[in-house]
């Protein structure tokens, strides 16, 4: 697992971030990283290449590298680090409601499980359900408290094995 930065350097990688960032307006550009490379020691990059770096390191295409791709170019670690549970269980739930907003039933909740290869018994179901409004339905926090906590279990559980 990706280990986490911690704030100091955090604050180191801010610090050379704005040495990058001269204007202070949160994103190099290219002619500011081409600045940078230009008073650096050794050979000087031509536009082309200052300009292939910044489209590597620019994961959200805006042309400009921000304090986050920024950390990501410097670590080669996405950041801020992704939690993969997370994502899996958004990907999932995603099918049946794309919002992440709205609710979704016990019956499509089974299938969600499922389709996770992690299919949950009617009990299960019938305590979740009990727990949450009353009305049947599942919001999307419910359901990653759900997932969450059963996780857990399973972890003591296979820890005595
Ligand atoms: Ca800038
Ligand atoms: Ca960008």
């Amino acid at each position: 697992m990706a280990r986490k930065l911690s704030p100091e350097e955090i604050q180191v990688f801010k610090d050379l971030f704005d040495s990058y960032d001269p204007d202070k307006d949160g994103s190099i550009t290219v002619e500011e990283f081409a600045k940078v490379m230009s008073s650096a020691p050794g050979k000087q990059p031509t536009q082309a290449e200052v300009e292939q770096i910044i489209k590597e390191v620019d994961l959200d295409g805006d042309g400009t590298i921000n304090f986050n791709e920024f950390i990501t170019m410097m670590t080669g670690l996405p950041y801020p680090p992704k939690d993969e549970e997370d994502a899996e269980y958004s990907k999932a739930w995603k099918e049946y409601e794309p919002s992440l907003n709205g609710s979704i039933t016990a019956s499509q909740f089974r299938q969600l499980m499922n389709g996770l290869g992690d299919p949950v018994t009617d009990v299960e179901v019938e305590q979740l359900l009990n727990n949450v409004d009353g009305e049947g339905k599942l919001s999307y926090k419910d359901y990653v408290h759900f997932m969450k906590n059963r996780n857990i279990e399973d972890d003591i559980v296979s820890g005595y094995q």
